[in-house]
């Protein structure tokens, strides 16, 4: 059907609130300016099946954003955690978000001690590629691929 100027003004809002429904409905929403480096997972015995994801994760946008979790076709659940030294005792600590700075980074690694820490986790063997998508507060998601690591191999 010809669509004039007259109908496109009605049809304006419908079609906006369409757009909106399906960005809410869309988990797949790319969070954009978000960026990951280097992400690797530390390679587990097949007997096991817990292990723990590293990466930076940066923010190139102007706004900050809250990672609120992920999750992964490898693993049964992924949590957010940091590790912590209480009383010269190590714990982890479940993180139910953490903010990246605007035009900033969060570091997941030894030192600040955030990790994905991965439950009931498959194929973690060396050089695997392994899908891990972050969800953000916003709604949006962001997906990339862990090398599977031999930490043996790492210089740390
Ligand atoms: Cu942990």
């Amino acid at each position: 059907m010809p669509v004039v100027v007259g109908e496109w003004n009605l049809m304006r809002p419908i079609v906006l609130i369409v757009i909106s429904l399906l960005m809410l409905a869309c988990a797949e929403q790319q969070a954009e300016q978000m960026r990951v480096e280097g992400p690797w997972i530390a390679e587990i015995p097949p007997m096991l099946s817990v292990t723990a994801g590293w990466m930076v994760l940066h923010n190139d946008g102007t706004e900050p954003r809250y990672l609120v979790g992920a999750f992964s076709p490898n693993a049964e659940s992924i949590e957010i955690h940091q590790s912590v030294v209480v009383n010269e005792m190590a714990r982890m600590v479940f993180q139910p978000e953490l903010e990246i700075p605007p035009l900033g980074s969060l570091a997941f690694n030894q030192e600040t001690g955030y990790h994905l820490m991965m439950y009931k986790s498959r194929g973690m063997s060396a050089g695997a590629k392994i899908p891990v998508t972050l969800t953000f507060r916003d709604g949006a998601a962001l997906t990339v691929d862990f090398t599977v690591v031999d930490r043996r191999t790492l210089d740390q």
